[in-house]
């Protein structure tokens, strides 16, 4: 997901580049205004945390951009591509870690595994909505 601070801050097509330029494939993409349920459904395991108020007021503070990418252990190469948490201890040459300083506006959210992305997915796509296709250079990036 592409956060409010990516889409606010005109980041949204350096982040997507990067993403294409790795290899992956995209799947699916939409825009909305993360309704409040669907926020806190999604960050349900933070319920009770001190940050969890902001967390949903943020996410829910204007357009985002949800995704789904495709690839060659996608989730993983996603998430380190994503960098730490906050841009202030992610790494030079991550999304968090060359365009934040921040722990909260942190741009660029990512499910953490394989069963988290099935269920990310669900909550934002419908079937119709993910697109099967090829591209021509695909061999390029499988091992
Ligand atoms: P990540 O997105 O790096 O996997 P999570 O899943 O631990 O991070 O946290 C979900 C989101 O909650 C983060 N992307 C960030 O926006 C917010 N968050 C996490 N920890 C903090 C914190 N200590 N203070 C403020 N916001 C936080």
């Amino acid at each position: 997901m592409l956060k409010p601070d990516a889409v606010g801050r005109r980041l949204c097509g350096k982040i997507i580049g990067r993403l294409e330029a790795k290899g992956l494939r995209l799947v699916g993409l939409k825009m909305q205004i993360v309704p409040n349920a669907l926020a806190e459904k999604h960050y349900a395991e933070h319920k009770g945390k001190p940050f969890y108020p902001a967390l949903v007021k943020f996410i829910t503070s204007g357009p985002s951009i949800q995704m789904v990418w495709e690839g060659e252990s996608a989730v993983a190469v996603v998430r380190r591509m994503n960098g730490v948490t906050n841009g202030v201890e992610a790494g030079v040459g991550t999304i968090r870690g060359d365009f934040g300083l921040s722990g909260r506006y942190n741009l660029v959210h990512a499910s953490d595994s394989v069963e988290t992305a099935e269920r990310e997915i669900g909550m934002y796509f419908d079937g119709a909505e993910l697109w099967a296709y090829d591209m021509p250079d695909m061999h390029w990036f499988t091992n």
